[in-house]
């Protein structure tokens, strides 16, 4: 019997551009894999569900992007390499700092006698220069692999692609799922192939279930990785009960909790044996400290466990 996720797949097309992002995800992994590396998928950014084929609106999933963009830095400095799977505009590693008019903000213009040169104001340089460094170096060093989705469809192809190009790192693969990824669609026989016309009257949409990819994720696609899921909810007293439940459902190794409002300031890390809160004091939110240095440390230290056992 076809599975929901198989049929998923069977009635939606892959991304146009899907042929080349699999080329440049196997040319990557394969490279890291010779030099015996470790490698981070992460996922990044919410999905969206298109109402109509030749779309102009569509469903969002809330997601800023900075817990993925933020924490490919850090997997970064601890010497991962890094696909990143992300929602196309949303937050990305190192331009995440200078984001709307910041970086603008940062330079001076000087003409004199026709020439015109560009250079940064020198109180910016010691906030740019340490940004400009890591993010050469990721990207000289072909340490990070960027890959855009928009629709949950694109999500779904990609995230597949990657996990395939992924197995031949076996242990040595860490899944970091943070994206925020639509729970209901629109099944594409049911979406109008033009915009739908207010004059016929407010349209009544009937959303289905998304088939859920932990499943297949975790028992066939890389099922040696270390996989890490994130839950987002709205009400506390379901938030650890939720993460529990998914981490029984799937078994994978960790589901990271976050209540949307507090999500930059604490999280909780569900695993079979316990759940342990990880919190940044008042203090440290105001020097800038981030809670994803802290989230990344402990699923490396989780990972290095991990990679000892097995
Ligand atoms: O992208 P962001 O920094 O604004 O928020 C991150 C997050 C809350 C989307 C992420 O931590 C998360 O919980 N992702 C999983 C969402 C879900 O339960 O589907």
């Amino acid at each position: 019997m076809t599975s929901r996720w198989e049929e998923f797949y069977a009635t939606h097309l892959p991304p146009s551009d899907f042929e080349d992002n699999r080329s440049l995800l196997k040319e990557f992994c394969d490279r890291h894999n010779k030099l015996a590396k470790r490698i981070v998928l992460i996922t990044s950014g919410g999905t969206t569900v298109p109402l109509e084929h030749n779309t102009v609106r569509f469903v969002d999933n809330f997601s800023a992007g900075n817990r993925g963009a933020a924490s490919a830095e850090y997997f970064l400095d601890h010497d991962y390499c890094v696909i990143f799977l992300y929602r196309q505009k949303s937050l990305e590693p190192f331009t995440r700092h200078f984001s709307g008019q910041r970086l603008l903000d940062m330079l001076d213009i000087h003409s004199t006698s026709g020439n015109t040169t560009i250079s940064v104001k020198p109180d910016s340089v010691d906030i740019l220069e340490p940004v400009l460094e890591n993010y050469k170096a990721a990207r000289e060093g072909g340490k990070i692999l960027y890959i855009t989705f928009t629709t949950l469809s694109d999500y779904f192809w990609l995230l597949r692609a990657s996990c395939e190009c992924l197995r031949v790192f076996k242990e040595r693969a860490l899944l970091y799922l943070a994206a925020a990824v639509s729970d209901f669609y629109i099944p594409p026989s049911e979406i109008p192939t033009h915009k739908i016309q207010s004059s016929l009257g407010g349209p009544s949409i009937q959303l289905q279930l998304v088939p859920k990819l932990l499943a297949p994720l975790v028992d066939s696609w890389v099922p040696h990785a270390f996989i890490v899921s994130f839950k987002l909810e709205t009400d506390e007293s379901i938030l650890i009960q939720k993460g529990r439940e998914a981490l029984n459902r799937y078994k994978h190794k960790l589901v990271i909790c976050n209540m949307l409002q507090s999500r930059r300031q604490r999280v909780v890390f569900v695993s079979l044996e316990n759940s342990i809160e990880i919190a940044l004091t008042k203090e440290q939110l105001l020097n800038g400290i981030e809670i994803e240095d802290s989230i990344v440390e402990n699923v490396i230290a989780n990972h290095d466990q991990f990679l000892t056992s097995s």
